[in-house]
């Protein structure tokens, strides 16, 4: 009898204590009677949202929610709140109902981490007025780019049926100040413009509303000629001009606090203006004239190359600058962080800094499609910093791109989600966090990757210093983790043709294009590496503002993690800066042997050599601290590591295999040698995603 009633506590126990990470960083316990939460306002869905999660998550004194009156000082303030502490009270106040939400949700944080103390006195307000996800969701339920599952939205059963998880995602972004979210892929599909869909896309925005959040659509721009019956799509058509107009008309009948559009056009085979001769300019501002009065944006993307020849990665510039101060005041140029496409690390992307008469937000991208995927514990925040503290010199020193995409009449920023239906929203524990630090840096890009680690550990594992800070080691690592075992030193795109996991450095597709292919990006040849992009070469350093330009044309003076995204150089050549530093904490036989300096080559052996080395490291780390939380999770997180481990081996040998058949040097014999054949390693059939 006690045997049985104990296995069923077991059993009850573990099925309300599923560790598959569905709570994210959401796991405050329950108090068992309410928490004193006064609110002399009427209690709209919004503050009913704080005061519920106050009343039964904050464990401290009484709390006082305070509407201020509003001084209209500035068109976005809303969001800010303040939170002080009093002898028996807490007041939280600000001037909006979802002011009030953010302070409720930023005290509960505190809470978690263990950072409260006697006396607060806080008062925020964030950098970014639109901190939005961009869902590459498609409307058959599959995600683009997405690993975590399918799309969260279940559209064949919208408007009718809510699923619980809606909620659950609304409120999650809520407590890291998420206010928008684009629901659908920017490889749109017409028919999200449907009566039929706008009601599935309404019946979303009614359940995200109390938590502050806005909904936009991505649209296809020639919806008016495929959905509209119209002969055209030409945006200085009256015609088409009509039927946008009327059908954002219908929009705010429907959703009438409608956020507006983000449009891909002219990139990738997606339909644009310029399909009709006419301007990104001509196109954005047709669109922004129809959502004006209604209060909308749109957030035309600045992604374009065409499958010419020449450098891709000027062509944004090339297309965007001459249309400088031709963009409507509600149109914001959304552009990716950096001049590529995602890649594990890319120099910032010139448009920042460049664009000077047109409002401009960051795109960042929370779904690590080139960092592993939901495989790889990779965490994205360092990369962000790193973005957000570059320099772009456009005013002078010190224009951080932090600075001047905050300091615009309208402030905003992107991330493409890596959210789908899996369990743990994201496909493993840790790939949360990059979608909490987004939302965090969103709303304050001045926090450090080493804060926002910790609390995220805190709060979704344990708050206890001997689990998180080697814990947030783990994660501040492995990005250059990252980087070093896929490609190092500036290299970028020698990703499997159209998977992006693995490597393929070799990868030839017969007509693909040529922008397509690894080769175009690392122009190995038996004299070198790399892709010259100095004033010899296609002169992508002039799109930098000086001393930017003249810093990375000089391979004196460019930094080491950019040397192949700049230069082609020889196999021999002396890479003097950070290689050399870091040669003593890497090599088999101690520092002493190491040389002083080393040639690319070498350099290369190391880097991808290092890279390994820093996920064992990661292992070793985890295996110390992870017991220290429940085994379901400690459990996942080790099996996936070990997974990185070997995928990191795999990338090491693929590229240095193959870029020894060009350099023909030997990999120093103080270092690890390769574990795989080149020829192996070339018959790995990607569909099925890794090695293993
Ligand atoms: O990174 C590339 C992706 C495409 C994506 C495109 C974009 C949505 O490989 O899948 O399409 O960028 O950003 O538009």
């Amino acid at each position: 009898m006690k045997f049985l009633q104990l296995t069923l506590f077991l059993m009850f126990a573990q099925a309300v204590y599923a560790e598959d990470g569905s709570r994210l960083w959401l796991r405050y316990q329950e108090n068992s009677s309410r928490a004193e939460v006064i609110c002399k306002h009427k209690i709209t869905p919004t503050i009913a949202v704080a005061k519920q999660e106050l009343e039964s998550n904050w464990k401290g004194r009484k709390i006082y929610l305070q509407i201020l009156s509003s001084k209209k000082t500035s068109p976005h303030p809303d969001d800010s709140f303040s939170i002080i502490s009093k002898a028996n009270e807490i007041v939280i106040s600000s001037i909006s109902e979802v002011g009030l939400l953010y302070g409720a949700y930023h005290l509960l944080r505190l809470q978690e981490t263990a950072q409260l103390t006697d006396n607060v006195n806080i008062s925020e307000t964030p950098k970014y007025n639109l901190r939005i996800l961009n869902h590459w969701d498609n409307l058959d339920g599959t995600v683009e780019r997405g690993y975590a599952g399918g799309s969260l939205w279940q559209w064949n059963e919208l408007p009718e049926n809510l699923s619980p998880r809606y909620r659950q995602y609304a409120r999650a972004n809520a407590s890291i100040g998420i206010n928008g979210t684009v629901v659908n892929n920017v490889n749109a599909s017409p028919n999200i413009l449907t009566t039929h869909y706008l009601q599935k896309v309404k019946a979303l925005a009614d359940v995200f509303r109390p938590y502050g959040i806005k909904i936009y659509i991505s649209v296809n721009f020639s919806s008016p000629a495929i959905i509209g019956g119209l002969p055209t799509s030409d945006p200085l058509n009256s015609e088409t001009i009509a039927w946008w107009h009327s059908k954002v008309a219908e929009i705010y009948t429907i959703i009438p606090d409608f956020g507006g559009f983000l449009v891909k056009a002219n990139s990738e085979g997606q339909p644009g203006p310029q399909d009709f001769g006419r301007t990104h300019a001509d196109g954005a501002n047709m669109l922004a004239a129809a959502l004006k009065k209604h209060g909308g944006i749109v957030m035309w993307r600045a992604f374009v190359y065409n499958p010419t020849a020449g450098d891709r990665a000027k062509q944004a510039f090339d297309e965007f600058t001459p249309l400088d101060g031709l963009f409507a005041d509600n149109v914001i140029v959304q552009v990716k962080n950096g001049p590529i496409d995602f890649q594990p690390r890319e120099p910032f992307n010139p448009l920042f800094g460049g664009l000077k008469k047109t409002l401009i937000m960051p795109e960042l991208q929370i779904t690590q499609e080139y960092l592993g995927q939901s495989k790889h514990l990779v965490f994205l925040a360092p990369m962000w910093q790193d973005f957000f503290e570059s320099d772009t010199y456009c005013n002078g020193q010190g224009s951080l791109i932090k600075t001047i995409t905050t300091n615009q009449k309208i402030n905003a920023i992107a991330g493409v989600a890596n959210i789908g239906e899996d369990a743990n929203w994201c496909g493993s524990h840790f790939a949360q966090a990059n979608w909490y630090a987004f939302g965090r840096m969103a709303w304050n890009p001045n926090l450090t990757a080493e804060q926002i680690a910790d609390e995220w550990l805190a709060q979704t594992f344990i708050p206890d210093k001997n689990f998180t800070s080697p814990a947030t080691d783990i994660m501040l690592q492995s990005w250059e983790a990252c980087i070093n075992y896929m490609m190092p030193l500036g290299l970028h795109h020698l990703f499997a043709w159209e998977h992006h996991y693995g490597p393929q450095p070799w990868c030839d597709i017969p007509d693909a294009r040529e922008d397509w292919l690894p080769k175009y990006y690392h122009r190995a040849d038996s004299a070198g590496l790399g892709f010259d992009r100095t004033t010899s070469g296609s002169n992508a350093v002039a799109q930098y503002h000086s001393p930017l330009r003249e810093q990375f044309d000089d391979i004196k003076t460019c930094p080491e993690k950019y040397a192949l995204w700049f230069h082609h150089l020889k196999w021999n050549d002396t890479l003097y800066t950070e290689s050399a530093q870091k040669s003593s904490c890497y090599f088999e036989n101690g520092s002493e042997s190491a040389p002083q300096n080393f040639t690319l080559w070498e350099a290369l052996c190391y880097h991808y050599n290092y890279g390994v080395a820093q996920v064992r490291q990661m292992q070793k780390t985890w295996q110390q601290c992870g017991q220290m939380i429940d085994t379901e999770r400690f459990v996942r997180v080790q099996s996936g590591l070990k997974t990185q481990a070997r995928d990191a081996m795999w990338w090491r040998d693929a590229c240095l295999l193959y870029f020894q058949t060009f350099s023909k040097q030997q990999i120093p014999f103080n270092m690890e040698q390769p574990v795989y054949e080149l020829e192996d390693l070339k018959k790995i059939n990607l569909g099925n995603g890794s090695l293993n």
